[in-house]
């Protein structure tokens, strides 16, 4: 038997590859909170330097009984259960959970608006807290950016789950912070807007718009006026069949929306932008008779007609039935693009209409045109194209959505290159969409007037899922970011380093984006 001798600095060296070769290995643990890459950026994040880990022992503890933080808990639970292939349980916990991850609210006061909510991450423990349930899933959405974007993959993942410690705490600047959907110019099915309220509730969105009525269709079943849908819903651009949603279906709509704090605000466009009502009753039109459904692309050809009285009782059961099903503040009455309409008629229709709203016990939403009226205090005018429209709205004591299209449209095209979408408002690149402030955009209009922001994405050139998807991100993650982190904490530079690593997360949610070269994206 030989006895090797060993040379002690090839015993050393083994030890070194070791060494790195563990190093190497073991996945990166996240150590410093504030290097994470969050979107909407939040209010104040701090790091302690060490990390929390979910593992087969972690559970979701929810102070008390409430069957809201239940679910709350159960959302997260869900989110987290397919890629770590853990069954982590939600469990209700009487006393304040010393392991695991805790979602409780502060004291006993309920603060139903508030979306504020603070996370202390300890090696043992993540507490969520917040005043009010809205708070709680605002902090579940960070909580998901927390870890890995494997975490958004539908099957088990190898790798650790461990999130850097520190604290958050974070808080809306707007209270109105949404997109609005056209599902008029082409239809898009329950499964559809759900996907979509998913995706802009992970950006802490908590208003969708839906665009319900227009020239080429009618998407919400009437019960009181049923050719709406069934001659008015039947097409839609470019001349296929279109469809609309039973009363049923929408409700389930408001319903799933409304689980993620996310309210439904619905549109009927009045007095123009009406042909598929002009279609489907002949009484609506000053000349009695009905129009044939259109299926192309100009706008500013049709109107109710504004001097008969049947128009005001179509409206009053048609703003009833929607009312019904809305627990949101607002209606959305359009007004926008009235070229048909005499100014003269156009004044006191939308007068009457605002009144038909607030009897019907809902406050009114308007594109700018409707400051043209005398609106009332509680009204608010959407910020599309006329800074004059939305100034006089103010000066009558109105609030204002900001959507300025050449900003906020989501339907405008990157660059001339992009195959869809349009682009009469402007060209929007990721930079251009980001860098604006919406309390300074247009003088006289001060963050004090303002309800908040919304990104609208217009149809007409976008056919399903997949387009949708392509022209909305990564814009809209921009504009929640707009409409939730204050100005004086936003940095192009900054965001476009944040925007680049969820890259990997729109691909783990199977996002089909548009890989601006302004971004250098995470695959
Ligand atoms: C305008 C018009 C819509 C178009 C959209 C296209 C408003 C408020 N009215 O915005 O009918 O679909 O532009 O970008």
């Amino acid at each position: 038997m030989v006895n090797k001798k060993q040379n002690p600095a090839s015993a050393f060296a083994v030890l070194l590859l070791i060494v790195l070769m563990q190093f190497a290995c073991t996945p990166k643990v996240p150590s410093d909170l504030t290097k994470e890459s969050i979107i909407p950026k939040p209010v104040s994040v701090t790091a302690t330097g060490d990390y929390f880990s979910i593992d087969e022992k972690t559970a979701i503890f929810v102070q008390g009984e409430s069957p809201e933080l239940k679910n709350i808990g159960q959302f997260l639970a869900d989110r987290l259960n397919p890629a770590t292939g853990l069954a982590i349980e939600v469990k209700a916990a009487t006393a304040e959970a010393s392991t695991g991850i805790y979602l409780t609210l502060n004291g006993t006061e309920i603060k139903p608006g508030d979306e504020s909510y603070e996370i202390v991450i300890s090696k043992k423990l993540l507490k969520l807290s917040a005043n009010s349930p809205a708070g709680l899933f605002m902090g579940v959405q960070t909580i998901r950016q927390l870890l890995p974007a494997g975490i958004e993959l539908a099957s088990k993942q190898e790798g650790l789950w461990q999130i850097a410690t520190g604290t958050i705490t974070d808080a809306p600047e707007y209270s109105y912070r949404g997109s609005m959907l056209d599902v008029a110019r082409h239809f898009f099915g329950v499964a559809d807007v759900k996907r979509y309220i998913d995706l802009i509730s992970y950006y802490k969105m908590n208003t969708l718009h839906l665009h319900l009525s227009d020239d080429q269709g009618w998407r919400i079943e009437i019960k009181s006026w049923p050719n709406l849908t069934t001659h008015g819903g039947s097409t839609q651009v470019g001349g296929k069949a279109g469809g609309f949603y039973t009363q049923e279906q929408y409700s389930d709509i408001v319903k799933y929306a409304s689980d993620r704090y996310v309210t439904i605000i619905p549109e009927i466009d009045m007095p123009g932008h009406t042909n598929a009502a002009l279609a489907s009753y002949a009484e609506l039109n000053c000349d009695g008779k009905a129009r044939e459904l259109y299926t192309g692309t100009e706008v500013g050809f049709s109107t109710l007609c504004t001097k008969k009285d049947v128009t005001y009782k179509f409206i009053d059961d048609v703003v009833r039935e929607l009312a019904a099903l809305t627990p949101g503040p607002y209606i959305h009455i359009g007004g926008d693009e009235s070229h048909a309409t005499k100014k003269e008629d156009y004044i006191p229709f939308i007068e009457k209409v605002q009144d038909i709203v607030i009897a019907n016990g809902k406050l009114v939403l308007g594109w700018d045109e409707i400051s043209l009226s005398k609106l009332k205090a509680n009204s608010v005018a959407q910020y599309w194209a006329s800074a004059e429209n939305a100034k006089r709205a103010v000066a009558q004591g109105a609030k204002i959505l900001i959507s300025p299209a050449a900003k906020t449209y989501l339907d405008m095209q990157y660059d001339s290159t992009t195959k869809l979408g349009l682009h009469w408002a402007a060209y929007i690149e990721i930079d251009s969409s980001y860098i604006w402030d919406p309390a300074t955009l247009v003088p006289g209009i001060g963050k004090e007037n303002i309800v908040g922001v919304e990104a609208p994405l217009w149809s007409e050139t976008v056919t399903n899922m997949e387009e949708i998807e392509y022209m909305v991100f990564p814009r809209l993650p921009g504009i929640a970011e707009i409409a939730w982190t204050p100005a004086s904490s936003r940095n192009w530079d900054e965001y476009k380093v944040r925007l680049g690593t969820h890259g990997a997360r729109f691909t783990a949610m199977g996002i089909d984006y548009y890989p601006s070269k302004q971004i250098n994206w995470a695959k």
